[in-house]
């Protein structure tokens, strides 16, 4: 997708530099497009046009005297821009995916060999030469270590300071464990090093889930590493003093936990406005998330749940032994009309099954992740008495299996979700669902049932933006949702595919849960009145009657009732309207014969409903 949206920059570019040749007055008469990528973890230049067409930081070259111009398209994320220091040419700097910027001057007219690369990542390697004349191709990278030498503050040691991390759940958090050394044992150690020492940190997995290492200040960070016992090397120059964050630099695990301070020298920084920054609601997003989004992943699919995939009543058998089965799964869903958004899921769809089960029942819990999963998941039922809900036997690595029983000792509507760390991100991205514990005998009958649950997303991208949306860990914990919905996509139960459907005279019942992670529901049925609202979903209790609004926490379930007595269309809304903007609106059709005693009007054109 990332080469897809190159190729079409650089397609773009071509037929610009096509359209305006004939008409520029000054010739050039050689010119290299670059793109910037990154690989092994380090970000690189690579050519674009045909003699240099993917090679790494390639050797350009040009004759004595003769004009170039240089393309940089950015091909990623980050600050790129383009120098030649001894020539003092710099190009503007381009921080947005697809951005170009050029430069064009005159080379020296005899043979020599030049540098170029970029500001911020030359010391990882982002830097080539350029060969006027016959010049030899010179030993690797001197030149640039040259100039870096003369940039960086710090003259290399020479030494080299080795420590290894290994990524584990501790306490209900994500953290990195040192192995080896002092650091043995210790949870997100402090790591030390002199300036100018050559860092090199191997990181293992040590569950399975997807993690990497980033250093704050250096422009470090290594590749993923995934699977269990795999591990990747990082290797860099700490040439400056200060403390400085290490952190895994996947969405929520800084969050969930997975930092710790690297120290350089002192630890008290150089240079001022270089000071390290270990709050992770700047740094560590600025660089690597994306505000503009990818072109929708043609291969989402569709991920609401249906509102009447409920299983059938318990009625008035004894308590059994049953199985749930459970998978996690990580998918690109349909969150609008061509706006698509990797879900985490129970079983695929949004919210995850419904399951429904009775008071004295034991329930054999079998939770697997799918192989291709990057983060580990669990559930915790809130129905479960014990630890953790079931979470503490449930976090489950990628191609694992968990189990656990738990006999259901309450009857009521109660809320599951996974809990793995950072737990308001898995619920965000989709994992919550319901259990209904019926009470001995079952719940009185009703025509229809419908399963509704609400919940926030958290996108680096407005609402309404189309394109494939990334998940945003920073607007999660300032509650700062983009998009509100009901089973998982925006206005997805106001569509015809999914809407409610039921007849006039029937009696229908809703259990709508609140999955969050962070806003309450308001939750009401535009023309319609709760004939009973089992408040806060309590089954025992005897249940409210005659009511408008009902409010669900999240974590929080209600089961409502009425008869519909008028045909037309009802709208499920939080009566926090303003999130109906935002996606959330589920229909409710009742079809039948007019009834003009309850109600007779004309329908005037606008009303939306
Ligand atoms: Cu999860």
């Amino acid at each position: 997708m990332k080469f897809f949206k190159l190729l079409v920059s650089v397609l773009v570019l071509s037929a610009l530099l096509i359209s305006c040749a004939p008409t520029n007055p000054t010739a050039v008469n050689t010119e290299y497009v670059l793109t910037t990528d990154m690989r092994d973890g380090k970000f690189v230049y690579v050519g674009v046009n045909e003699n240099i067409n993917g090679a790494v930081n390639p050797a350009l070259r040009a004759k004595p005297g003769e004009k170039i111009t240089v393309i940089l398209v950015n091909g990623g994320h980050g600050q790129h821009d383009i120098v030649f220091p001894e020539l003092n040419v710099k190009s503007d700097t381009i921080d947005q995916q697809g951005e170009t910027t050029s430069v064009t001057f005159t080379v020296p007219d005899n043979d020599i060999a030049l540098t170029y690369l970029d500001t911020t990542h030359a010391k990882l390697g982002m830097s080539g030469v350029l060969l006027i004349g016959e010049v030899a191709m010179p030993e690797s990278a001197d030149l640039v270590k040259d100039y870096l030498a003369e940039m960086s503050g710090a003259e290399s040691t020479g030494a080299t300071v080795d420590y290894t991390l290994e990524s584990a759940l501790a306490d209900g958090k994500m953290v990195f464990v040192g192995k080896g050394g002092d650091i043995d044992g210790k949870i997100n150690p402090d790591l030390a090093a002199n300036a100018g020492d050559t860092i090199k940190v191997t990181l293992i997995s040590g569950e399975g889930a997807a993690h990497n290492v980033a250093f704050d200040g250096f422009n470090a960070r290594s590749e993923d590493v995934v699977g269990k016992g795999n591990s990747v090397v990082l290797e860099f120059t700490a040439d400056q003093e200060g403390t400085f964050a290490y952190y895994c630099d996947i969405p929520g695990h800084r969050q969930a936990g997975m930092e710790g301070k690297f120290i350089v020298g002192s630890g008290a920084a150089t240079t001022a406005g270089e000071t390290s920054n270990t709050s992770y609601t700047s740094s560590a997003t600025t660089e690597n998330i994306p505000v503009s989004a990818g072109p929708a992943d043609a291969a989402a699919v569709d991920i609401v749940r249906e509102p009447t995939d409920i299983p059938a009543s318990v009625g008035s058998r004894g308590p059994e032994t049953l199985r749930v089965d459970l998978e996690t799964v990580e998918l690109s869903g349909q969150l609008a009309d061509g706006t698509t958004f990797k879900y985490w899921t129970f079983n695929g769809k949004v919210p995850g099954p419904f399951i429904r089960v009775r008071v004295g029942d034991t329930v054999e819990v079998h939770l697997k992740n799918l192989p291709e999963s990057i983060m580990a998941h669990s559930v915790d039922f809130h129905a479960v008495t014990g630890p953790g809900g079931g979470a503490v036997a449930t976090q489950t690595q990628p191609g694992g299996e968990t189990m656990f029983t738990f006999q259901a000792l309450n009857p009521g509507l109660y809320v599951y979700h996974c809990a793995t760390p950072m737990v308001a991100q898995h619920i965000a991205n989709g994992m919550y669902g319901l259990i209904l514990v019926e009470p001995e005998g079952g719940l009185p009958p009703v025509d229809r049932e419908f399963y509704v649950m609400q919940g926030e997303l958290y996108t680096a991208q407005p609402f309404g933006t189309t394109g494939e949306l990334t998940e945003d860990t920073t607007k999660l914990l300032n509650e700062n949702p983009e998009y509100f919905v009901f089973n998982g996509a925006s206005m997805a139960l106001a569509s015809d595919a999914h809407a409610l459907r039921a007849n006039v005279g029937e009696t229908v019942r809703i259990y709508f849960g609140v999955g969050g992670p962070n806003f309450t529901s308001s939750f009401h049925v535009i023309g319609e009145i709760f004939d009973r609202v089992y408040d806060q979903a309590s089954l025992t209790a005897s249940p409210l009657t005659d009511v408008q609004t009902t409010l669900v926490p999240p974590g929080g379930a209600t089961m409502v009732e009425f008869k519909l007595e008028v045909p037309g269309r009802y709208i499920l809304v939080d009566h926090a309207l303003s999130r109906m903007q935002r996606g959330l609106a589920g229909f409710l059709y009742a079809e039948g014969d007019p009834n003009l005693e309850v109600f007779n009007g004309e329908e005037t054109p606008g009303s939306g409903h």
